[in-house]
């Protein structure tokens, strides 16, 4: 299929996004600038992005530990991001979520959730919720390969099911569970393999090509939308990172790590568009320069801006109205 050059563009610009936005709290961790605790996204970005432009703006994603990919992929801004990982008041969770729990409900992500596999039945429950309510929204739930051993994927996937729920399960194999290899825990060849159980469709394409990525949620998240129930889609990606701060991934390979760099979906997505003459070089470059500065006033902002109180501890503890 043919897509318009602003539709690619914007595609680009938002794995940039998340790379650079990545890169840079890297940094900040490792200065010991950043307080708390990070699992990154560098390498997956197609992932996120692909998903995400197949959703509408008031479609619901949850999220993983791993979460800031899918956050920026939903439309948080990097400033409301930066101020809540610095854990400032005017963050998107007022300071008091951090990396692991960031999220926001007017952008449609609903606070990230570290338990492994916590999250699936919250995407279930959320499309349920449409359902009853006669809304035409679907729900995402993003994942790793590990949650798909854990029993809240199964029972959700279940309910999913039965209930014909207008949702998508998202599974990132990164082919690791921290450092355990997804071969060693799983025997069937491909995890979309599992959807037959539930009767639903089950894919498995390429995570580090954003077009393929788009391409397959499209079908599926049209499909939940005109009632036909959940989709369960296998996004092979590779983490080109460690998997929490300061781990140097020396599980993989150091071949397995090198295919994977040339195969890490921002530089092959860029190689396409250029190579296709769909879009300049330069034009890319200038797209990478305008990010830079945009996440540096982020940093900027977010350091000088105010810490919570103590007595802010207390608020928000309890729904005061349903
Ligand atoms: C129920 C549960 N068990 C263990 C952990 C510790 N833990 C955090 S991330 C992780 C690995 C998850 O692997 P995967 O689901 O493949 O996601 P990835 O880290 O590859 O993105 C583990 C074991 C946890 N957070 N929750
Ligand atoms: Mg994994």
């Amino acid at each position: 299929m043919a897509y318009q050059k602003e539709f690619l563009l914007e595609m680009y610009r938002k794995m940039v996004l998340i790379r650079q936005f990545e890169d840079r709290v890297k940094f900040l961790f490792l200065e010991g600038i950043m307080p708390g605790t990070i699992h990154q996204y560098q390498g997956q970005e197609a992932c996120a992005v692909g998903v995400c432009m197949a959703l509408n703006e008031d479609d619901i994603v949850t999220s993983t530990h791993r979460p800031h990919g899918h956050a920026l992929a939903k439309g948080l801004s990097v400033q409301s991001m930066m101020d809540e990982l610095f854990g400032k008041v005017i963050g998107c969770c007022k300071g008091k979520g951090g990396s692991m729990h960031i999220g926001d409900l007017e952008k449609g992500m609903i606070p990230a959730i570290a338990i492994v596999g916590g999250n699936v039945p919250l995407a279930t429950g959320a499309a349920l919720a449409f359902k009853m309510r006669n809304e035409k929204r679907v729900a995402v739930s993003f994942m790793g390969d590990g949650a798909t051993n854990e029993g809240a994927f199964h029972e959700a996937l279940n309910m999913g099911a039965i209930w014909n729920l207008p949702v998508l399960y998202v599974v990132e194999n990164n082919l690791y569970g921290a450092s355990t290899p997804v071969d060693m825990v799983i025997r069937t060849e491909k995890i979309s393999d599992r959807a037959s159980i539930y009767k639903m469709p089950g894919k498995t394409v390429d995570g580090n090509d954003p077009i393929a990525v788009y391409e397959a949620a499209k079908e599926a998240v049209d499909r939940a939308r005109n009632g036909q129930g959940p989709t369960l889609l296998e996004l092979i990606t590779y983490r080109i990172t460690g998997h929490s701060r300061r781990d140097p991934a020396l599980y993989q390979p150091k071949e397995e790590r090198q295919k994977a760099k040339e195969n890490e979906p921002i530089g092959r997505f860029a190689k396409h568009l250029v190579e296709n003459k769909i879009v300049a070089a330069q034009e890319l470059e200038d797209i990478g320069n305008q990010i830079e500065k945009e996440i540096e006033q982020a940093v900027e902002a977010a350091m000088k801006a105010p810490d919570p109180k103590p007595e802010d501890a207390l608020e928000d503890m309890f729904v005061e109205q349903i």
